[in-house]
């Protein structure tokens, strides 16, 4: 019995200091690295916020763009592999990046009309049902936001 109080103190402590999500989960700083050469995929970045329930991404789609993969990145033998997600766990109150050398989403098919400064719209599809949209910006290949060089994803 002691032993179970306790478990229920430490976790109404663990409640008392969670970060409160909100309602929907939250896209923010969405940005995508477009390919050097017209043809081959480009490579999109954001952050998500958990909402006050756990939840799950499962596709990003696109209007501009034929087909928007989730990947991972990885190191095998001192190269830099990547694998598809079928989705993305995203906890409550949870902070999940999207960013070079880590996960990105991987979009194949980019309009030939989006150049470098041009927005992409993207729509994100949750588990909960959530679909939030944004305008994710455009870079161009080797460019930056800010935060990373130089990888492919
Ligand atoms: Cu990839």
């Amino acid at each position: 019995m002691r032993r179970f109080l306790a478990t229920i103190i430490t976790l109404a402590a663990l409640a008392a200091c969670h970060p409160k999500g909100g309602e929907k989960p939250v896209v923010k700083d969405a940005w995508i690295r477009l390919a050097a050469v017209q043809g081959r995929p480009a490579a999109g970045y954001f952050t998500l916020l958990g909402a006050r329930a756990d939840d799950r991404l499962l596709r990003i789609d696109s209007a501009v763009v034929d087909r928007i993969e989730l990947h991972e990145s990885g190191m095998n033998g001192g190269m830099t592999t990547m694998r598809p997600m079928t989705d993305v766990p995203l906890p409550a109150g949870a902070t999940v990046e999207f960013a070079p050398n880590g996960s990105h989403a991987m979009l194949f098919g980019v309009d030939p009309r989006i150049t470098p400064g041009t927005a992409i719209p993207m729509l994100f599809t949750f588990k909960s049902g959530a679909r939030i949209e944004v305008e994710a910006k455009t870079v161009p290949a080797g460019g930056e936001s800010g935060d990373m060089a130089g990888m492919q994803h």
